[in-house]
């Protein structure tokens, strides 16, 4: 089976397995696991940030961020199909007491224009808007990428208003890699910065949130505890996140190459609209314009077939390429999706 559902589904390698079982471990909750402190102080140095928290999943990255930098009944500025609005389960709202202010994006990318017209006004009728997030890479939009200098005058504005600013940076390192813009120039513009190390980067578990602000981190760890996800001898986790960041950053660039490939595959298929350009990681968000079957119907029999993807609503889906997909796999999904999508014989 190809599994192009998510950058989610790696299976650990036998190397990082081995960093595993050789890990030296301690109780985090303590602070003495040398393992998560090393690979805290890893990704706050490729960060460019005094210091890091290390937690389970990039969900809990964003809540807590979220958590640390508002107070109940304020609002946060987000772009209207990020993974905070769509994919955390209300938790901003349910946790936090927050209002979502959803701002629309063109692929997942909001603009400084759109963002100042958001920003509230400080009168005493008006709800205050406590944060602005930005997700770089944006998954719903494709795996787009921010320039920097949008950021920039972003986060000016930002500054002028007085409004700190957080970054759901899951999946950063692809943008890093795809523009070559370190990610401590994209990290420099926000108070919080969080990573996964689920995503392309291949290990089993973890993200971090990386701060330059002492109060914040401490912050930051409270929430963690208060969410439950403060770990005891994480260090076994941890190591295949130092794995994943020492060893699997720069190979992100085959990801994106076969992105790229399979784009060209699929868009030479007449039921499909995308366009190739669109494609600037690892993720291929795509039409499929199919009057003899459902979203459901097309994922089943791709499925059959040997190919997984994910129908994302309406006529939209969205494949992605990881670590445990080869050049090889990617020439027989497009034989598959070529010929699933162009034979009558599959419905
Ligand atoms: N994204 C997952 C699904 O939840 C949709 C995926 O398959 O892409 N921020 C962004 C931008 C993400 O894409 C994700 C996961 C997260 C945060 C949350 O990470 P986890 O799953 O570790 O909570």
């Amino acid at each position: 089976m190809i599994d192009l559902r998510s950058d989610t589904v790696t299976r650990p390698s036998r190397a990082m397995r081995d960093a595993m079982v050789h890990a030296p471990v301690g109780d985090d909750v303590y602070g003495e696991d040398p393992t998560v402190n090393r690979l805290q102080e890893l990704a706050a140095a490729l960060l460019g940030k005094a210091g890091a928290l290390y937690v389970p999943s990039g969900t809990m990255a964003n809540q807590v961020s979220i958590r640390v930098h508002t107070q109940p009944g304020r609002e946060v500025i987000v772009e209207s199909a990020a993974h905070i609005v769509r994919y955390e389960q209300g938790a901003a709202a349910a946790l936090a007491g927050v209002q979502l202010h959803w701002v629309s994006g063109k692929r997942g990318l909001m603009t400084p224009e759109a963002i100042e017209a958001a920003i509230r006004p400080k009168d005493p009728h008006s709800i205050q808007t406590a944060l602005i997030c930005i997700e770089n890479t944006h998954n719903s939009g494709g795996g787009s990428i921010y320039p920097l200098e949008t950021i920039a005058r972003i986060r000016a504005l930002a500054q002028q208003h007085g409004i700190p600013m957080h970054l759901d940076g899951a999946r950063l390192f692809n943008a890093v890699v795809a523009t070559g813009v370190p990610a401590s120039d994209y990290a420099k513009h926000f108070e919080t910065v969080s990573v996964c190390l689920s995503k392309g980067l291949g290990a089993p578990v973890g993200s971090l949130i990386a701060t330059n602000d002492e109060h914040l981190l401490q912050g930051l760890r409270r929430y963690r505890r208060m969410y439950g996800g403060a770990m005891r001898q994480a260090g076994i986790v941890a190591a295949a996140g130092i794995f994943a960041l020492e060893h699997n950053i720069a190979r992100l660039k085959e990801d994106h190459d076969r992105a790229q490939r399979l784009a060209r595959i699929l868009c030479a298929i007449p039921s499909v609209s995308l366009e190739p350009a669109h494609v600037e990681t690892n993720i291929i968000i795509f039409e499929i314009h199919d009057a003899r079957r459902t979203s459901s119907e097309i994922v089943a029999s791709l499925k059959e077939a040997g190919v997984l993807i994910n129908a994302i609503g309406g006529h939209r889906f969205r494949a992605v390429t990881h670590l445990d997909i080869e050049e090889h796999d990617i020439e027989e999904a497009g034989r598959i999706f070529t010929a699933v999508l162009n034979s009558p014989s599959n419905v």
